[in-house]
């Protein structure tokens, strides 16, 4: 017999929230398995049975299969469940998401992961306002080329037209995450503007840390 979907995922983990957008946008079900990064659950061995790199997001296909890594997972969505999809159908529209999406995953949320910011803090001695400065300094500068990038492009409802993809997928949680930490969004128009569309819409409020069972806030 199938089982659901297994979502692996902690509420304030930007990464998981990116997969559980999709999740919402495609109207998938799925059941959702809490890993506690604060609490270190991620460490532990029962976890490591179902990511070997022991991050979150993980998500367990019916079948059993363990997929990693967000980005892989939500393309992974789309290609198997690819209404409404999440790329443009041309190539060159596929390039320009794929862009915004890896300036949040790969140029902006590397540096202000839990691991980082805990090196900072325990090997390198970084005093905890310090590293508040380097987090926000990331995010913020990162939001900037963003920024600029949106500016190179058509305007629409979100980051790329007018409807939801890939880049409004790491967008929302990524400025979720710096309003946390108090980073400054001022001047940021254009992304602001594709945020605020996109917290109107019902699979995004549906995935946010508030809304997730276990959210501490
Ligand atoms: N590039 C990975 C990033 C995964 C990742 O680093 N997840 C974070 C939470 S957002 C995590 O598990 N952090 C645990 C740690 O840093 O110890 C992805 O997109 O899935």
């Amino acid at each position: 017999m199938l089982c659901a979907m297994k979502l692996y995922n902690y509420f304030r983990s930007s990464a998981s929230f990116r997969v559980r957008i999709a999740l919402e946008l495609k109207g998938l079900t799925y059941d959702y398995v809490p890993v506690h990064l604060v609490k270190g659950e991620h460490k532990q061995d029962q976890y490591a049975a179902k990511s070997a790199s022991q991050l979150v997001p993980a998500l367990e296909l019916d079948d059993g299969q363990l997929l990693s890594q967000s980005m892989a997972i939500v393309e992974y969505l789309d290609e198997t469940h690819p209404n409404p999809p999440l790329l443009p159908p041309d190539a060159l529209g596929r390039a320009r998401v794929r862009a915004l999406a890896q300036l949040v995953a790969c140029e902006i949320h590397p540096l202000n992961n839990l691991r980082v910011l805990k090196y900072l803090v325990r090997e390198l001695k970084v005093e905890e306002e310090a590293k508040n400065a380097w987090y926000r300094h990331w995010v913020r500068s990162g939001l900037e080329m963003f920024e600029k990038e949106l500016l190179q492009l058509p305007a629409g409802r979100y980051c790329y037209g007018d409807t939801p993809t890939l880049a409004d997928c790491c967008l929302v949680p990524q400025v979720f995450n710096g309003q946390r930490f108090n980073v400054d969004f001022g001047g940021l128009t254009r992304t602001m503007a594709a945020f605020e569309a996109c917290m109107q819409h019902p699979a995004f409020q549906k995935a946010q840390p508030s809304a997730c069972p276990d959210n501490e806030a």
